[in-house]
């Protein structure tokens, strides 16, 4: 076992200063340490003490920890629908954040800081348990017949812990609901971090019976080797490559690749980011199996879905 350190260093100047502060200041080096490779040290510049990336973060951080227990998250959802019949499928659980000043804030403006600093395992433990429960909730609403699936997103460190397994099961049980609603999606990037590890927490997974999804298919650089050993029941093609369906080839191509892929390994392909009718006719040529994105709807707080579930029923949208 390797050990280093990344040390950051503060000076105490003068008289007035306070211990917490000096630590903070000597937690800014430190970040800044990290930030420039690891295994080296910074001294603290008091002249950048209140702006700057690191300060910016650590602040975000500290709200974070706040917000989380003063319950100031929230999820939307956003629907996935079946491309042959245009019925709803299911949807995925996206995060949110009701932050008191700032409104409501997008995952890109507090993923990182969560996944940093271990505030994922809270954030990510409470949209397991959100959207799960409001997943048991939806059936009852009577909308399909069938009940609503529900994917909800995974990161890195989720991936890497010991216990996602047990809580998974833990949180499906108390709710009642079956593991085949469930669906977790988890980038290429994750799975890669540690491909071992994760065969192994995903053979437990899809033991269970829970659904595993490739979240932002074609960003990364997933080996097609692992792909194959991994237990994936669905591929999501970034909606980067399908902005350009129908219109560019190159696009189109990557398109229609990935949903081969899909379909040679016995799986389903799911589009993102599907905003025109121009692309969901072109999807539909190439055999893709759902679709997701605007062009259905953007993602929605639960109450206004359930509005959107009943208004489709009764449009009978061909959509
Ligand atoms: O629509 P939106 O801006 O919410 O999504 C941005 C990104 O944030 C998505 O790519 C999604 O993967 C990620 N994300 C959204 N909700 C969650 C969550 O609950 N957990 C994790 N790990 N990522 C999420
Ligand atoms: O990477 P992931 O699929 O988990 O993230 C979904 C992200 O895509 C969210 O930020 C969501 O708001 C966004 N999104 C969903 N549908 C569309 C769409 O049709 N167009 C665009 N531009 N973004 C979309
Ligand atoms: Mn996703």
């Amino acid at each position: 076992m390797v050990i280093s350190a990344s040390i950051g260093i503060a000076v105490a100047v003068g008289e007035g200063g306070t211990a917490e502060g000096l630590l903070r200041s000597a937690e800014i080096a430190m970040f800044r340490a990290k930030g420039s490779g690891r295994g080296c040290w910074a001294l603290h510049d008091p002249a950048n003490s209140d702006s700057g990336p690191v300060v910016n973060r650590l602040r975000v951080i500290g709200e974070l920890r706040r917000g989380i227990r003063a319950g100031e998250l929230r999820l939307h959802y956003q629907p996935r629908v079946e491309l042959r019949t245009g019925h709803l499928q299911g949807v995925e659980a996206l995060v949110r954040w009701q932050h008191p000043k700032r409104g409501l804030l997008r995952p890109d403006d507090f993923m990182e800081a969560a996944e940093g600093s271990g505030l994922i395992h809270a954030l990510g433990a409470w949209v397991l348990e959100t959207a799960i429960a409001q997943a048991a909730r939806w059936p009852a609403a009577g909308s399909t017949g069938r009940p609503v699936e529900m994917a909800v997103n995974l990161s890195t460190r989720q991936l890497s812990d010991p216990h996602l397994a047990e809580v998974v099961t833990d949180a499906l049980r108390r709710h009642g609901v079956a593991p085949s609603t469930l669906t977790l999606e988890l980038t290429e990037t994750a799975l890669m971090q540690d491909p071992d590890a994760a065969l192994d927490t995903l053979t437990a997974l899809h033991g269970l019976g829970v659904n595993l999804a490739v979240d932002d298919f074609g960003t990364g650089y997933a080996s097609l080797t692992y792909l194959q050993q991994f237990p994936i029941d669905e591929i999501k093609i970034d909606r980067s490559f399908v902005n350009g369906l129908a219109a560019d080839k190159a696009d189109s191509t990557i398109v229609a690749t990935c949903i081969q892929l899909a379909h040679a390994m016995g799986i389903r392909a799911l589009a993102e980011g599907v905003e025109t009718e121009a692309q969901r006719l072109a999807l539909l040529a190439l055999d893709c199996d759902q679709a997701q994105g605007y062009l259905y709807s953007p993602p929605l707080a639960a109450n206004d879905l359930t509005d959107w579930m009943s208004k489709r029923l009764h449009d009978q949208a061909p959509t």
